[in-house]
This record gives structure tokens, sequence and C-alpha cells, in this order.
């Protein structure tokens, strides 16, 4: 699937379908409708429509358009129910999307055939009226004063909360990397701006992976591609967490030499910087809460000793379930805490598989630890699976009301339901339009890029 996407991933083209007259007056109705091909091929292509609601709140939605070639047929499509009748094409809000406040947008997609030519729809209609809006033009790039680095400076824990320059809370939202040792390629110049400026994210959080291939094979080499992640990441006014991804063998003791070696090197390299986050073990499993603060009170100083001021967040037992998941609570942790000032405790949730009991902990255990989301999926612990909508936005209006922190794994296009993008995108060139989104990565990114509060004084 990957192999044939990338072959295809060629002659891209962008249809922006801007017409001139607004909605009569006395109608609060109207859209904007945006079409791009993402790939094209012999016969097939893979199309996104962006539809943004001009008019009223909306609670249910249908699109309408037309295919002008006879030879066009939607064959099969995402984000909406989709129909075909001759060369009309309908397509009806999901449940997760049918509601569109005014202003608001959906990322719809689908994968066509065509036998002759194949152009751009016509006639896009939303609740049967015809869509002549126009959407603005994206704003333009923050101004380099107003990236979250920029604004919020060198960060650190106050109380249970992560801190700006003035010392107020702020809650950074982002994404995760997958591992960078399968996934490199997804990780380059046009996906990180699209996941600054489209994304609007705070952060990129890298997952270097220890085993499985990854850092105990090449430590300069990870190291190295680690550093430039970093630097690709301050280029753009986003915070970078450094994720030293252990995960099995779930003790982190058993590396913990690679870890001091690994943190003295990037510590020291970084340690001028104010965008870096360590995050020293991913998730600790099958291993004792005092065994983690044991492997955390040896790391740290190394850090600290190179880097001072920087925040790190520690791994918490249980796949960083802050010890639900071995059948604990965040007790044991709350009363023999790590010992070091400015640190954040990872607790990591999979929508699917963790729900109501995981929640009442984080709401119960954030008001005595500063804990850090540093990683959850929309889906299963296994990384794949359905999205459960539901329970994903449970869990993100949890965060914001707690302003908690979170990076969502993956920014990447893995063949898996957490992965943002779809299957081959990052063979291509284009992160940005609504084609190349999943389920998951179309609802993450409408999380992440709403406008961020941070605090200035
Ligand atoms: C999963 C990836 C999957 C990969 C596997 C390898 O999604 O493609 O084959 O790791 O170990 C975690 C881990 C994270 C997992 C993810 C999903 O931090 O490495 O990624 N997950 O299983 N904890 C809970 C879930």
């Amino acid at each position: 699937m990957k192999r044939l996407l990338a072959l295809l991933a060629t002659g891209a083209s962008t249809v922006g379908l801007t017409v001139l007259a607004g909605p009569p007056a006395e109608a609060a109705t109207g859209c904007a409708a945006e079409y791009t091909i993402t790939n094209q091929w012999e016969g097939g292509f893979q199309a996104g429509v962006k539809i943004t609601n001009l008019g009223d709140p909306v609670s249910g939605w249908t699109l309408g358009f037309t295919l002008p070639d006879a030879g066009q047929k939607v064959v099969q499509g995402w984000n909406a129910t989709w129909s075909q009748s001759g060369s009309r094409v309908t397509a009806g809000g999901a449940d997760w999307n049918r509601t569109l406040s005014t202003g608001a947008s959906a990322d719809l997609g689908f994968v066509g055939s065509f036998t002759g030519s194949n152009p751009a729809p016509t006639s896009f209609t939303l609740n049967g009226v015809t869509c002549t809006g126009s959407v603005t033009d994206p704003p333009t790039d923050p101004p380099a004063t107003g990236t979250p680095t920029a604004v919020n400076g060198q960060l650190h824990v106050c109380g249970v909360h992560l801190c700006n320059q003035y010392d107020r809370p702020v809650q950074l939202r982002g994404m995760s990397t997958h591992g960078i040792q399968w996934f490199g390629p997804c990780y380059n110049d046009a996906s990180l701006d699209a996941l600054a400026q489209d994304w609007k994210s705070d952060l990129l959080r890298v997952a270097m992976y220890v085993q499985e291939d990854g850092y105990e094979t090449d430590p300069a080499g990870f190291t190295a591609r680690v550093n430039s992640l970093v630097d690709m990441a301050e280029a753009r006014g986003m915070y970078a967490v450094i994720d030293f991804h252990t995960l099995t063998p779930g003790d982190p003791n058993h590396n913990l030499d690679r870890a001091k070696t690994f943190f003295s090197s990037v510590a020291a390299r970084n340690a001028h910087k104010k965008n870096v986050i360590y995050e020293i073990a991913n998730e600790p499993n099958g291993v004792s809460w005092a065994a983690v603060k044991s492997y955390a009170e040896q790391v740290i100083p190394v850090i600290r000793a190179a880097d001072p001021d920087a925040v790190v967040i520690v791994g918490t037992r249980g796949w960083s379930s802050l010890g639900v998941s071995d059948g604990s609570n965040e007790s044991e942790v709350v009363n023999n805490p790590v010992n070091a000032t400015n640190i954040m405790y990872a607790f990591h949730f999979y929508a699917a598989s963790h729900k109501d009991a995981y929640r009442a902990t984080v709401s119960r255990a954030a008001a005595q630890l500063p804990l850090f989301v540093s990683e959850f999926g929309t889906v299963s612990a296994t990384g794949g699976g359905a999205v459960d909508r539901a329970s994903s936005v449970a869990w993100l209006d949890l965060l914001d009301r707690l302003k908690i922190g979170y990076a969502n794994w993956t920014y990447s296009d893995a063949d898996e339901g957490s992965a943002a993008f779809r299957p081959g995108t990052c063979g291509g060139t284009d992160y940005s339009s609504s084609g190349v989104l999943t389920e998951s990565g179309a609802l993450l990114k409408s999380r992440i890029s709403t406008a961020d509060d941070f605090p200035t004084s």
C-alpha cells in the first residue's frame, strides 16, 4: 500500500474554489469549498474537500458536488457518508463533524476513478445552498515574536503546572513523531512547516526508540538526528520534547548507562536553547515505582549538570499510567516523589482502551502532581483500530480544562489508526491539504490549531 501510493504520488494539483458573490443578506447560509487532488495515477486519484460553514451554525449537513466528466466516480470516501447518483456526489456529515459552528470547517476525502479527463468538481452545495463564499486566505504566518517559544520562552514547573516566562500556567498542544528509526522521511522541512503553521502546534515530541533498531544500534547517528529535529522545531518556534523511548524491556534501568550517555550529550549540546524538554523514560512497565524513581534520580542530575533549567518529564509505572495499568494509582508517586525539582510526571492513555477510571485518576492526580501527557492515542493501546471519538473528545476536554499539555501519537503516515496521515503521505510533499489526513489526524488538527491563550503578563 505504502509503496503503491508513493509511486503514484505525482501530479498533485490544487484547485481552490473561490466565487465572487456572497449569500443573500437575509439568508444566514453560506459555505466555501476547497478541493485538492492529493495523488493522481492512471485512472485513479485521491482528493480532499474542505468545507467551511459561512452561515449560521448547523447541526447537520450534506455536501453536494458535480463531477463533470462521465467517467469520474467516487470509489471510497472518509470522514462523511458518501454516495453518487449520476454525476452528482453527496457526502453527509459523520457523527463527529456534523455540527459546524459559523466559520468552522470539516475535512473530507475520497479515492476516485476516472476514464477520460479528471476535471475538478463544480456546483458545490451545503444543505442545498450553493457554496459561493471564499475562505479568506489562510492567516499570514505569525510573526516570529508570536510563536509558542517566542511568547513563552524558557518553561518551568510552578506548582502542578507548566509555566512560561511570565510565571503563568500554559498548556502545550502538539504531536509526537512515530519511531524516528522507521519514519524518518516524515520529518522534513515541509512536514514541520505544516505542523507549525497549519496545525499551529506548540511542540514536537521526538520519539527516539532505544531498542527495536533504535538508539542502541547507532548512538551517534540517533543523537545527531534528535539534535537536528530540535533545531528544526526551534526554527519554527515549537518546543521539542526529547523522548528516550524505552518500551521493551520495560525497566528503564536496563538502559541506564545509555540514558546517561545520551542525555549528557543532548543536554550539553542544547543547554542554551529555550525550547527543549527532556523525557527520560517513555513507558516503564513490569517494574516497580521504586525502580523508576531510582533511575530518574540518577539520570536527572546528569541533565542538570549540563542544562540546569530545563523541565524533565519522568515516566510512571504501568506504561506511564501513574500505576493504574498495574493495579496501583497515583498515590505511590504522591507518597514517594522523585527527589528533584522542575519535573513533571508522564501520563499516557489510548482513548479506546483507557476511559473513565483513567480520567478519574488524572482528575485527582492533577491536583497534586505536575502532569504532562507526553503521548496519547485516539485509538486502542495497540496504536491501531478505530478512533474512539467520544473518549478522545472527553480526554481532550479534560486536559484543556486542567491545562495539561499533550502530544498525540503520531505525526506519521503509519498504516495504523493512530497515525495522522494516510499511508503514503510521507512519500510526497503535501502535508497540508485535507486529503492527506486520517480521521485521527483531522480530529487532532482541529483541536491543536485553535488559538492558544498564552498569558503574557
Ligand atoms: C507502537 C507503534 C507501532 C510499533 C510499536 C513498536 O504504534 O507501529 O510497531 O509501537 O513497539 C505505546 C508506546 C508506543 C506504541 C504505542 C502503540 O509508547 O511506542 O507505538 N503505544 O502501541 N504505549 C501505548 C501505546
